[in-house]
């Protein structure tokens, strides 16, 4: 046991963070078995829709001219406009630059022509061999949405899998929309009807436990609104109570809330066209509290919502916070939410996952962030190596084990 002074300190929880082959919890990557979902490649970069967002706030254009162009041509507006007319230090746009720099490329020549040859002479298996390696990521969880026609197919013909990308279960339609998504589940053979009663309740239990087992889904998850309440008399709610607890806790698996979506607040945007807003952490302690045998990960989009989670998690230990998502996933705020979650919850949390819709944006999310987490578990080694306290490279180890990964496959074995 090798005992760390505090100047050694930096570099072993250097070593530690930036050496931990990571689970990535939360992704919208997929296997190459579902073709061309998996994004990779500059243009798919360049057309993030983050950078869409950024892009049309610098020209007029209207919205529909924009959506009518070829990929390439949009990848050439966003390149243009905040590449060349103007500095690239957004967080989405320095990413790119990351990417390019990770890959070994001339990032101060600025020449996309050239990034494309890049990616034109490199095939998708050796390309995502490629990205795994260099990003130190174990494994991903994918987006798996059984709504999605294109991969309900692979789902139910072709699926061969890749231990690199393992599944969670995404159930948006099931519970946000559920006055035309009982339709769907009609057409594929559950006895469903509009009104939840009991037969149809227990076809959605029937729904979802098999998915699960045809995904092997390591959790359910669904994104809600600021709105979403509970108790509440409503269908969200019905099915939240009488089909998702009970199966997630019959296959002992968590249910991944992630809560504070504004959908579509300009519509013009489409993917780019969500928000943000406060939501209620009542619900999630109410649930947590209603239903101890349950798990639950939960992670939630507006920044006013943070502390109270972390106090939330405190109160319940059948309760795992997770990442620092989408708007929040920027180095200010991750560095803010990790020295609130550190100070009041200690290594028990899932510091981060990427929320990656493209392959390559593994080689900068996670560059980015290991880099701000490594800064705040310094300091808080730090401050305790001041009071005489020891710690030792075998225990920095641990502790980076755990956030990056031991903590969450730790909590699927739990059993309350
Ligand atoms: O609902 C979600 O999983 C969100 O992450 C959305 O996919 C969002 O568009 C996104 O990509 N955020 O990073
Ligand atoms: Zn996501």
């Amino acid at each position: 046991m090798k005992i760390i002074s505090a100047h050694e300190l930096r570099k072993a929880v250097d070593k530690a963070v930036n050496s931990v082959r990571l689970v990535d919890i939360h992704t919208h990557l997929y296997s190459t078995d579902f073709g061309n979902m998996l994004l990779w490649g500059i243009d798919e970069l360049l057309t993030y829709h983050y950078l869409i967002a950024e892009t049309m706030r610098w020209t007029d254009m209207p919205y529909e001219k924009f959506w009518q162009m070829s990929k390439r041509e949009q990848a050439d507006l966003v390149w243009d406009t905040l590449f060349i007319k103007n500095s690239p230090f957004s967080e989405a746009c320095r990413g790119v630059l990351t990417v390019l720099e990770k890959l070994g490329l001339d990032v101060s020549g600025r020449n996309l022509e050239g990034y494309r040859k890049f990616f034109e002479n490199i095939s998708v298996d050796r390309y995502v061999d490629m990205v795994f390696e260099l990003s130190g990521v174990k494994y991903v969880i994918m987006t798996n949405d059984p709504f999605d026609d294109t991969e309900r197919n692979v789902w139910l013909g072709s699926y061969r899998g890749d231990e690199r990308f393992k599944a969670a279960l995404r159930i948006d339609p099931l519970l946000n929309s559920w006055s035309t998504t009982w339709e769907r589940l009609r057409e594929w053979g559950y006895n469903v009807t509009r009104e939840l009663n009991e037969g149809t309740l227990a076809e959605i239990r029937r729904f979802l436990s098999e998915w699960i087992d045809r995904m092997n889904a390591l959790y359910m998850a669904v994104s809600l609104p600021p709105s979403f309440r509970m108790p509440e008399d409503s269908d969200r709610a019905m099915i939240i109570e009488e089909c998702i607890i009970p199966v997630s806790r019959e296959k002992n698996i968590p249910f991944a809330m992630m809560i504070g979506v504004k959908k579509l607040v300009n519509p013009g945007l489409k993917l780019a066209g969500d928000s943000v807003g406060k939501s209620d952490i009542n619900t999630v302690e109410y649930l947590c509290a209603k239903y101890p045998k349950n798990k639950f990960m939960v992670t939630m989009l507006a920044r006013e919502n943070q502390h109270e989670l972390c106090v939330a998690a405190r109160k319940f230990r059948n309760m795992l916070v997770f990442g620092c998502w989408w708007f929040l996933n920027n180095p200010s705020l991750i560095e803010e939410m990790t020295r609130m979650r550190f100070e009041l919850l200690g290594p028990s949390v899932i510091p981060q996952h990427s929320d990656c819709r493209v392959l390559d944006q593994l080689l900068y999310k996670w560059v980015h962030s290991r880099k701000i987490i490594a800064d705040v578990l310094f300091d808080k080694y730090n401050d305790i190596l001041a009071t005489g306290w020891h710690v030792t490279e075998e225990e920095i180890n641990r502790d980076v084990e755990k956030l990056f990964g031991g903590n969450f496959h730790d909590f699927l074995k739990m059993q309350f």
